[in-house]
């Protein structure tokens, strides 16, 4: 349950979280982030940064951008941990230190037990991919597993592709109601907007569609409009 994400959804009357993978060539990555979060940051509720932003911008150039946007944005760090408990524990202490909100990680690997990751005041919500926005059929012919799983890890939600509403769906009924469902593939994977959150996700992750769009704030604005404002 993440309240944080929530709080700053319902003061923005947005359900998008804006996933910062592509920059244009030639163009400095942390100031074109920077620059496209000034200009758009009230229209979003959470960031996402993975390893694309880590490998261009660093592991410093990271922790300034969290820190110069986190008063009113909730960062998501996407490395899509899969590993040993130990190795996830210490990554994701290392990642709620560089300041973000939240992490994802993989659940198939079943390895983890207990996994809460705190410092000074602040926790880390913790998200499990459950179901990609990809034709993997693996996962997908686990997904009760892997949604149990994240049921029994108390996680503060999972991540289902866009593009399969009836896995959302499940996830949902599964998770009930408190559980964050985000969901990637909206926009340039050919999802439209508002799919998933019609299918019962909480929120639209969307990345080139925006961040590679001519006007963002234009395609922001539509994306925000095409959603039911949040509930919460
Ligand atoms: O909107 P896009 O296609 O430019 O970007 C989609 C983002 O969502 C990108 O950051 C992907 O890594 C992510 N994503 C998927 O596209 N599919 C998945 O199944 C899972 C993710 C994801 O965010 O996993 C945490």
């Amino acid at each position: 349950m993440s309240s944080r994400l929530r709080k700053i959804s319902a003061e923005k009357r947005s359900r998008v979280v804006l996933a910062l993978d592509y920059h244009p060539h030639g163009r400095d990555p942390l100031d074109f982030w920077s620059s496209l979060l000034s200009d758009v940051g009230d229209l979003v509720a959470g960031v996402k940064l993975g390893l694309p932003a880590l490998l261009s911008a660093g592991v410093e150039g990271v922790r300034e951008l969290v820190e110069s946007f986190s008063g009113d944005v909730y960062f998501i760090a996407d490395f899509k941990l899969a590993d040993i408990e130990d190795i996830v524990r210490s990554v994701a202490q290392r990642v709620l230190s560089l300041g973000f909100d939240g992490a994802i990680l993989h659940l198939f690997p079943l390895c983890y037990s207990r996994l809460s990751v705190r410092e000074g005041g602040r926790s880390l919500d913790l998200y499990g991919v459950a179901s990609m926005s990809c034709s993997s059929t693996l996962m997908d012919a686990h997904l009760d597993e892997l949604l149990d799983y994240a049921a029994r890890l108390g996680l503060a939600g999972v991540v289902v592709g866009a593009n399969k509403p009836g896995a959302i769906r499940r996830a949902r009924e599964k998770l009930g109601p408190q559980a964050l469902i985000l969901s990637p593939g909206v926009g340039a994977q050919g999802v439209e907007p508002g799919a998933a959150i019609a299918a019962g996700a909480d929120f639209e992750i969307v990345g080139r569609a925006v961040v590679a769009s001519p006007s963002p704030r234009a395609t922001l604005e539509k994306i925000v409009k095409s959603h039911p404002p949040p509930g919460w």
